[in-house]
């Protein structure tokens, strides 16, 4: 054993001073994400990507895991919806990083800026197909499901390669990233000095786009002239983190708006412009539509048929950072091109101190049917009855949210979704986050986490109790992290309902029926928090009320009729029906 007492020969010390201090791999990708300012990763440690989890939270970084990265990802992907910067997803090779692609791919569809980084296996072993540990091309599956996809061989590319990534996610329409990063990248080496320089701080990462003036003209002569004009804010404008110009373009001209779902808030549904609760009407009738980053898509759709009344009696002015996503499903009569910010204020500008109210009978006509339909839905929200039935449930819980407007509500299922977003009015930007354009089921704990990490606001997650069960597990993440998150289950028993039965007269249930009287509040004791089984609209309020105040993780099973929902919630005519005799 060397004695720590015996003098070091003087060559040794000289040559020791001289060598270069050196970095690695897994500095190089920590040091390039906080260069850039990111300071969270969303992921579940595992081979190869373990230590770089470690050495993220050693340097200072947030790191949370998971147990699941469909979760971590999905985290992500609505970290980048509210601070218009790329969430990061961190996963381990083949299963994890497929598990994460989900996440990927959804975050695309729906416009979020993510970056999903993931280790891989040795590209000599994985492109000879040897049979490596979790061998998989991981690159060329992630293409065709995201916005781009890169991959780093040498440490000195790390700094581009992250910076690629970022400009990708956030830059024009934003969407999801893959950075594919192989193991053995993390252990290279290169001189300290060397690899600070290489790395990127990315200058503008999403740099304005300035509409054209004619085009901005255009929109507005449609405008003027119109009779009977809508405003249809989409998640776009939520993004966009423009809402003082918004409110002031929706307010100077006076027309009525209808917020898509997640776009809810951007101004209040108690606003007195506010047409959610006239949709079919302004729909139908309005002569011109502005679109302010929403899609014609099925949503909407796809701006034809007889949701849109009268064919060919309907011109669209469309404001969208995408110029394909003009005329995608019908002709854009005015299409103004740029990010929403600048060409909200370009609309503004051009509109200047004067513009000419729209026609009072149409405001009227909007207000009448707005005025009809909320004093049908009144009585249904007030009863106070056991068993609930989503309107007296979520008639409680649309007080919570007017009570705490800062809250975010996270919503997913088919009824649970389609209901709450009807009955729950919102009052702020970026609160309301649900499943988006693909109407997936599995979003809620990962945007519920996200969001209570990326905001600080208190979280209220109402989750059918089918949409739960894809997530659920993460209710050990969130009282891991001790986070401001109240769930809501709501038990029917089932997928729509808990009542149907085997049409064979056989001993399985039906295929959307589950286990009667689940007690989902157990799920969050086991791990600490709080839970509560309610069955009146009265317990529902109150157990909301003191989780949210409390801000410990609560998870309230609320005891729904099982007969009360409806096939798909809001969205049964997409079923196909069989053209053979009815099952029995
Ligand atoms: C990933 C995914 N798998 C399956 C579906 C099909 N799907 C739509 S809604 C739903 C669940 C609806 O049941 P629940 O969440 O209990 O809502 P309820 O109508 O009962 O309130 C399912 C499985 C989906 N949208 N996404
Ligand atoms: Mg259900």
């Amino acid at each position: 054993m060397a004695d720590p007492a015996v003098k070091q020969k003087p060559e040794a010390a000289d040559a020791a001073r001289a060598a270069p201090e050196l970095t690695d791999g897994f500095h190089l990708v920590i040091d390039a994400l906080k260069l850039n300012g990111i300071t969270t990763i969303y992921g579940v440690p595992g081979i190869p990507i373990t230590d770089l989890g470690r050495k993220a939270q050693a340097a200072g970084m947030r790191v949370l895991s998971f147990r699941h990265e469909q979760q971590a990802g999905n985290a992500a992907a609505i970290a980048g919806f509210l601070t218009k910067r790329p969430g990061i997803c961190l996963t381990v090779s083949a299963p994890g990083f497929l598990n994460g692609l989900t996440a990927l791919a959804n975050a695309t569809t729906n416009c979020f800026p993510m970056i999903l980084i993931s280790g891989s296996s040795e590209r000599e072993i994985v492109d000879l197909q040897q049979g490596d540990y979790e061998e998989m091309d991981q690159l060329a599956v992630a293409k065709p499901l995201c916005k781009a996809a890169y991959r780093v061989l040498h440490a000195a590319d790390i700094g581009i390669g992250v910076a690629r990534a970022i400009r990708a996610a956030v830059s024009g329409r934003p969407g999801g990233v893959y950075l594919d990063l192989p193991a053995k990248l993390f252990s290279q080496v290169m001189e300290t000095e060397a690899g600070a320089k290489s790395l990127v701080k990315v200058i503008d990462p999403a740099p304005a786009q300035i509409p054209a003036a004619e085009a901005v003209k255009r929109a507005l002569d449609l405008l003027n002239g119109a009779k009977r004009p809508l405003i249809i804010l989409g998640k776009g404008a939520a993004y966009a983190q423009a809402d003082e110009a918004i409110r002031a373009l929706v307010e100077k001209t006076g027309i009525p708006f209808l917020p898509m779902s997640m776009a809810k808030g951007v101004l209040p549904d108690s606003h007195p412009q506010a047409a959610g609760a006239a949709r079919s009407t302004v729909l139908k009738e309005s002569d011109v539509v502005m679109l302010i980053g929403a899609r014609l898509n099925w949503l909407l759709s796809h701006g034809k048929g007889t949701t849109w009344g009268e064919p060919d009696a309907k011109k669209f002015i469309q404001i969208d950072i995408e110029p394909r996503e003009m005329d995608s499903n019908v002709e854009i009569a005015a299409p103004v091109v740029g990010d929403i910010g600048s060409c909200v204020a370009a609309l503004l500008e051009g509109i200047g101190g004067k513009w000419p109210a729209p026609p009072a009978d149409w405001i009227d006509a909007v207000n009448a049917r707005k005025q009809a339909n909320i004093a049908k839905m009144a009585p249904r929200l007030m009863k106070n009855s056991a068993p609930m039935d989503f309107h007296s449930a979520l008639g409680a819980l649309r007080k919570v949210i007017k009570e705490r407007p800062a809250a975010i509500l996270v919503n997913e299922g088919a009824n649970t979704l389609d209901l709450a977003r009807g009955i729950i009015d919102m009052y702020q930007p970026r609160k309301r986050l649900d499943v988006g354009t693909w109407g997936v089921m599995g979003i809620g704990m990962g945007f519920a986490i996200a969001a209570a990490v990326e905001t600080g606001h208190p979280v209220l997650a109402i989750e059918g109790d089918s949409a739960f069960g894809f997530s659920g597990m993460e209710v050990e993440t969130i009282c891991r992290y001790n986070l401001p998150v109240c769930v809501v289950v709501f038990n029917n028993s089932g997928i729509y309902r808990g009542t149907d039965v085997n049409p064979s007269g056989g001993s399985d249930v039906a295929t959307t029926v589950f286990v009667k009287d689940a007690r989902y509040e157990k799920l969050m004791e086991a791990f600490g928090g709080a839970g509560v089984r309610v069955t009146t609209p009265d317990q529902l309020l109150r157990a909301v009320n003191e989780a949210m105040d409390s801000g410990k993780p609560t998870l309230v099973n609320a005891i729904i009729d099982p007969a009360a929902g409806s096939e798909s919630g809001n969205i049964g005519r997409l079923n196909p029906q069989s053209a053979i005799r009815k099952t029995p």
